[in-house]
């Protein structure tokens, strides 16, 4: 039977039609050097589905105006569209409400309105905050700068040579003294999926809050933070086929209610006088100024999108193409992979023989194929596996398994080159 590009989109109970869901996005079928371009730098960003594209023309078309603020047509136009895009994030990761939906610029600020907010109020000299040796440096820099400033110590739960999070060592670092645990759902340089259930429940336990840093989850899985019972977490738009400049943090109401503003201005307030300013109910108090209207246009039609395609089918498909992906560059010579937990989503991260990734990144470039080669701002992380640099693939599930044998032939010139 022939999938219709409806019926290969929305009908959940069908597999995957991937070479007519890759129809609905146009810079998919961008053409270098004569042939389809293979992009493979989804933890980078991902591409926009034509949906997203029309919702954010569409925005600026017909609805743009500033939000919250005007009685006029246009300005609830605007107005309903953000709001409504709230709602439809809410939705998207089960939370109970949509005051716990807070509009930020991305993972980035999120979890820096999370560390100068709630950790500026709840860690003191003495305490200690908690992360893990595979985290970006948007979850390790933010920590460390508040650590600095409270005196407090910031600790590092080890992981193994396959990249996995050494457990038995993060029973024995969370202590009374922790004041909150940071974790990333999925390392963007090891693709490792964190146990992080299990680590709120443990948290929990010792009476710690989590937040957990789902920038690499969220185009990945389902997210139920209710289910998770996390008590932030964080994403950004642009790397779940939304646009870019919007992102999310949700966090537990009574946690949000309890804390301070983390910048001042517009819209966070009910009143201003120049003895007291009063602030604004959840969420508009952590959302100072002229937000991101258009990216929220966008990033609702995003969350719209995925859930049609249906994020249980997402996983099973993407799953395929990373033992696809594995087993399609695991027959190469010289070819050490970095990350080999048992768990792992959206990322290939390896070094081939001694040659450095950057002239990999370039000479895959010349055969039309996209990598990410670096430290993918996680340099913790490649200390940890004595490296300076990988090449990382990272895929989405518009995907093709024969980009793979494509990622590998390139990889085979490449090596040729260096021999
Ligand atoms: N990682 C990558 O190529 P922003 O830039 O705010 O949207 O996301 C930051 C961020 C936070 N946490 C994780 C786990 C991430 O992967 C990223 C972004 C990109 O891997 C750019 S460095």
């Amino acid at each position: 039977m022939t999938l219709t590009h409806e019926d290969s989109i929305t009908h959940t109970d069908t597999p995957l039609d991937v070479g007519r869901v890759r129809e609905g996005f146009p810079i998919l079928h961008t053409q270098r050097k004569g042939k389809p371009l293979v992009y493979l730098d989804n933890a980078a960003t991902t591409q926009k589905p034509q949906c997203v594209i029309d919702a954010v023309s569409r925005y600026y078309e017909s609805q743009n105006s500033n939000v919250h603020r005007g009685i006029h047509y246009l300005s609830e136009r605007a107005t309903e569209v953000f709001e409504g895009a709230r709602e439809k994030v809410r939705r998207f990761i089960n939370a109970n409400s949509v005051s716990e939906i807070i509009y930020t610029r991305g993972t980035t600020e999120s979890i820096n309105l999370a560390a100068n907010s709630y950790g500026r109020s709840n860690v003191g000299p003495g305490d200690e905050v908690l992360i893990t040796h595979m985290e970006h440096h948007s979850n390790i820099v933010p920590w460390q700068v508040l650590c600095e400033e409270k005196g407090a110590t910031l600790r590092v739960v080890p992981i193994s040579d396959e990249g996995e999070l050494d457990m038995a060592a993060f029973d024995q670092l969370l202590s009374d003294r922790t004041k909150i645990v940071a974790v990333t759902h999925v390392s963007n340089a090891l693709g490792t999926v964190n146990p992080v259930r299990e680590i709120i429940r443990k948290a929990h336990a010792a009476g710690v809050p989590v937040l957990v840093d789902g920038a690499q989850a969220a185009p990945h899985m389902r997210i139920d933070v209710q289910e998770l019972d996390c008590d932030f977490y964080a994403f950004s738009g642009h790397k779940m086929f939304g646009p870019t400049g919007i992102g999310i943090l949700y966090g537990k109401e009574h946690l949000l209610e309890a804390m301070p503003p983390y910048q001042c201005g517009g819209d966070m307030i009910l009143s201003v006088s120049f003895e007291k300013t009063i602030y604004n109910k959840l969420p508009y108090k952590f959302e100072a100024g002229t937000p991101n209207i258009a990216g929220a246009a966008g990033l609702g039609a995003a969350v719209d999108y995925l859930q049609t395609v249906g994020m249980d089918r997402i996983q099973a498909y993407e799953q395929e193409l990373l033992s696809y992906g594995v087993e399609a560059l695991s027959g190469m010579e010289g070819i050490r992979f970095v990350g080999t937990a048992r768990d792992k989503a959206g990322v290939i991260s390896f070094h081939l023989d001694d040659i450095h990734p950057h002239d990999i990144g370039q000479l895959l470039d010349e055969e039309g194929v996209a990598i990410r080669a670096g430290h993918h701002c996680a340099q913790p992380t490649m200390k940890r596996f004595g490296l300076a640099a990988t090449s990382r693939a990272s895929f989405a599930f518009y995907n093709l398994k024969e980009e793979f044998d494509a990622l590998a032939e390139a990889l085979r010139k490449a090596r040729e080159v260096f021999a």
